[in-house]
């Protein structure tokens, strides 16, 4: 079976795609630096739950299921490591596996730090998004370039490159007519934080490898995802992806459930009428499977914009309430003054065909979907921090 690689395996989508791959036979291996865990522990986050180290889990998954994933602990932006990965030679690096064999036909990019708030923290942690970020995405591009021109490389990217324009969002690229001459161009990007820059930043990258030396990309623009819960990791709660619900690592529909639960009022930033698109965590291991089964092309950055459905922060504030209301909890909505600097009210019009049109099954935010994560949210509410909800951490 096909090779894949996960750079990023610890992370919130990370270890369910490492799971999700390797129940489908993939030979699959990841690499992570536990950035995401270390962060939760130096900035004292909630996480809904503890979760096993990569290792633990990796041994676990191979106890319930006798399938192998192989765990890489190491830092992506040393380009030793990220060198031998694609040459097969780990004999200098943590490897603590040894039959890793290098040449993947896949490498999944989720090697970033993920978090806006993070990025507009303080200097330190801006300095750290850029260069984590920008280190390992050109690593990555230089040991493709040298070693393994035709692996395909999918890069999760974010629909926050194209912030919030008063003109429909197309996918990636829009056709240009200027004084009677017309040519494709990337969409115009503007993100609203340092984090949503760099990803702006590695598609550039990635754009500029695509043109020099004909390496297969695929670029997917993802917006906020929700969930808790796959297939996979239902075989044991030990299989659980990491939960945030704090202030920096949380995104909102989690972190509106974790509220609703303890009777903490929403925290809808502004008017609420920031309208993103959202989707399941399910869909991302679908997207991502769907992008691996018909590769981009060499020679060819092809982006989707991958999202399921659109809502407003006030949207999703009212299905938390009516959803938890249901289920018998104290739900109230709060609008606090905007830590952010964002539009508040806007036009959003974003195409998302493509991935549909290579086969992707969207799953949608039903009222049964949000009723599974109270359920096991709630089941955790002992562990659930009121103070790291809101921090306040402005741009
Ligand atoms: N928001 C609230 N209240 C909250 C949290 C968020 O009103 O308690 C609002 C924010 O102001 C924002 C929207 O909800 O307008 C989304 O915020 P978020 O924190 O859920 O997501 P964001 O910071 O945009 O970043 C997340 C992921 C990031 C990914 C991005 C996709 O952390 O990795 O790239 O979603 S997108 O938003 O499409 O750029």
């Amino acid at each position: 079976m096909s090779e894949i690689l996960i750079l990023g395996g610890d992370g919130y989508l990370g270890w369910p795609t490492a799971m999700y791959f390797s129940n489908k036979g993939y030979n699959v291996t990841v690499v992570d630096n536990y950035f995401r865990r270390n962060s939760c522990v130096e900035l004292d986050s909630g996480m809904l739950y503890p979760v096993p180290t990569l290792i633990e889990r990796a041994k676990i998954w191979h106890q319930l299921t006798g399938k192998e994933i192989k765990v890489i602990i190491g830092d992506l932006t040393q380009p030793d490591l990220m060198r031998s990965l694609f040459t097969g030679n780990l004999e200098y690096n943590w490897a603590v596996n040894k039959n890793y064999s290098g040449a993947p036909a896949t490498v999944v990019h989720y090697a970033e730090q993920p978090s806006a708030p993070y990025s507009i923290y303080n200097y330190k942690y801006a300095d750290t998004t850029l260069t984590n970020n920008l280190r390992v995405t050109n690593n990555l591009i230089w040991a493709i370039k040298d070693f393994c021109r035709d692996t395909h490389i999918i890069k999760l990217g974010t629909m926050g490159e194209y912030g919030t324009p008063d003109i429909d969002i197309e996918e990636g690229w829009i056709d240009i007519e200027h004084k009677g001459r017309k040519g494709t161009f990337l969409f115009p990007r503007q993100a609203g934080s340092l984090y949503h820059t760099t990803k702006i930043m590695d598609t550039d990258l990635l754009w500029f490898a695509v043109r020099m030396w004909d390496l297969c990309v695929t670029d997917l623009m993802q917006g906020p995802v929700y969930g808790i819960q796959t297939p996979e990791s239902d075989i044991d709660h030990r299989l659980r992806t990491i939960f945030n619900y704090d202030e920096i690592f949380g995104t909102i529909i989690n972190r509106f459930i974790v509220q609703a639960v303890i009777g903490y009022p929403l925290t809808v930033y502004g008017k609420g009428g920031q309208t993103r698109g959202y989707l399941n965590i399910n869909d991302t291991l679908q997207c991502v499977h769907m992008s691996e089964k018909t590769p981009a092309d060499k020679g060819e950055l092809r982006i989707f914009n991958q999202i399921m459905e659109t809502f407003s922060a006030n949207e999703i504030a009212e299905i938390v309430d009516r959803v938890g209301r249901n289920l018998g909890f104290d739900v109230n909505i709060d609008h606090i003054d905007n830590p952010r600097k964002e539009a508040e009210e806007h036009y959003y019009n974003p195409t998302y065909q493509g991935l549909i049109e290579i086969g992707v099954e969207p799953h949608y935010l039903t009222d049964e979907v949000m009723e599974s994560m109270f359920k096991v949210v709630a089941s955790y509410r002992e562990n659930i921090r009121e103070d790291v909800i809101f921090k306040g951490v402005k741009w």
